[in-house]
């Protein structure tokens, strides 16, 4: 990468005032307003997220999380507050933050041009919801987002010389272990059990024209919130879940993450044992397993990675308005 890149994002306030740089951020806003108004439609009810908390998501896929001191206990800052939206389903069903995380990736990930330490996601939640019943909801909202955005900024996409298809469902869906097989023919080996690197990604990313599905990771790949498949008639494979991620198409990578959540006390405790997770940070997420919470699923999808998409930006730094990459020190 070249360090002028790195240099003008320190340089922000130079650049913020470029058409480019103003057209983009016009259409983010668009972005966000038309996923406000589509999930107040669906009767959702935005609520504020949590920013710090005695813990956070440890499903970051090698980022780091930050953590503090708060009046002499050990905070964390949000990496997602997915944790957090399963307490809110004692409280509302259908819920939805417009959430920031914090990770601190590896340094490596500058060259996905798709990873910002920090970063927002509209996270959501609904209570006794299926994960398939989460992608068909994730499908809509695409699609109300790319026809609403593609009409409400039609003069900035042209601009960007961005040629948008508002995407045909249903969505094709992979599991994963059939992305490993498409990875095969392509010559690129992943082991079963890894989470599928951001290089492979991007190349099942490019082989498609549409935003597709790859569902059922196994367990060793995942945070210990994700639901398993029970398998009562010892016909499914052992230790697969009830979770997805979305894919954009042209090599833009992850847009979704998300699946149905396991909610059983004994359960969680033994997947975080498994997971080498130190139970003992979990007091109030345990207590409040144990107290009881509905079953539930949700996603989150992050808001400069749509941004990206939808102005078909190379660079995840150019869809934000203070861009924060990893090892880079931006305003
Ligand atoms: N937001 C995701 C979910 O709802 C979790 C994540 O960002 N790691 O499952």
């Amino acid at each position: 990468m070249s360090s002028d890149v790195f240099e003008s994002l320190k340089k922000r306030y130079l650049t913020l005032r470029k058409k480019e740089v103003i057209r983009v951020l016009k259409v983010q806003d668009a972005i966000v307003s038309e996923i406000r108004d589509f999930l107040k439609g669906e009767c959702f009810v935005e609520i504020l997220a949590p920013i710090i908390g005695p813990v956070t998501d440890p499903g970051i896929r090698g980022a780091k999380q930050i953590s503090f001191d708060y009046y002499g206990a050990r905070f964390k800052v949000m990496s997602s507050m997915i944790l957090y939206k399963q307490v809110m389903m004692t409280s509302l069903p259908k819920i939805f933050a417009l959430s920031p995380n914090i990770r601190l990736e590896p340094l490596e990930t500058v060259k996905t041009r798709r990873h910002l330490t920090e970063f927002r996601q509209i996270d959501l939640e609904v209570a006794h919801a299926t994960y398939k019943d989460m992608m068909e909801l994730g499908e809509r909202m695409l699609c109300h987002i790319i026809t609403k955005v593609k009409h409400r900024c039609s003069k900035e996409l042209e601009e960007q010389k961005r040629v948008l298809k508002v995407p045909q469902k249903p969505f094709k869906k992979y599991t994963y272990k059939e992305a490993l097989e498409i990875l095969k023919n392509l010559g690129i080996n992943v082991n079963f059990g890894l989470e599928i690197p951001w290089e492979a990604e991007e190349a099942l990313s490019k082989i498609h024209k549409e935003p597709f599905w790859i569902t059922d990771f196994p367990v060793e790949a995942r945070g210990f919130y994700y639901m398993e498949h029970e398998d009562n008639l010892g016909i499914l494979d052992l230790g697969i879940l009830k979770d997805f991620d979305l894919i954009y198409p042209e090599g833009f990578g992850e847009a979704v993450s998300g699946g149905e959540r396991e909610y059983r006390y004994n359960k969680i405790v033994e997947r975080m044992r498994a997971s080498e997770e130190n139970i003992s940070e979990y007091g109030w997420y345990l207590d409040m397993l144990k107290a009881g919470v509905p079953p539930s699923a949700g996603f989150g999808i992050g808001v400069e990675r749509l941004t990206r998409f939808i102005c078909g930006l190379e660079n995840i730094w150019d869809a934000v308005p203070f861009p924060k990459v990893a090892g880079v020190l931006s305003s």
